[in-house]
């Protein structure tokens, strides 16, 4: 499973880790963006994420939303899980919540009435509301300093 870590904030040095194949970028924030590149429902890959991070990505500003824009630019990925579900589109993953939305002008639509997940569009740069069990590339995060 191919994934890449991005850590916030401007990178100070850079390494290869040959095990994981995880390319890591240190730098000071507290926070890590690890792009998955194998498909999943949300389900599966809240899992994976729980597993192998901390959780899905939370999106929670303007400044968070760039920073995984960047990434999504840099992986050449469109259409991603984020961290965010239809429980009022209020809290993330990690039982985080904020009043940040980013939906592209007519999200969420629930269409079907079973569209409970959010993934990140790289084209429109904003979300939408779609159905939880399609298989999509994720976006986990981890706390840098581990
Ligand atoms: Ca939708």
């Amino acid at each position: 499973m191919g994934s890449h870590v991005f850590t916030v904030g401007f990178s100070l040095s850079a390494c290869f880790d040959h095990h994981s194949s995880l390319a890591s970028f240190k730098a000071n924030s507290p926070t890590a963006y690890v792009m998955v590149d194998t498909q999943l429902s949300w389900s599966e890959a809240q899992s994976y994420c729980r597993q192998h991070h901390n959780d899905l990505a939370s999106i929670r500003s303007e400044e968070e939303k760039n920073n995984i824009q960047s990434t999504l630019i840099a992986e050449g990925h469109d259409n991603v899980w984020i961290g965010l579900y239809r429980d009022l589109w209020a809290f993330w993953s990690d039982n985080s919540t904020s009043t940040f939305t980013n939906w592209e002008t007519h999200q969420s639509d629930n269409n079907g009435a079973n569209q409970f997940c959010a993934a990140f569009h790289l084209v429109s740069r904003k979300w939408s509301d779609e159905v939880c069990n399609q298989r999509k590339p994720f976006f986990c995060f981890k706390d840098a300093a581990l």
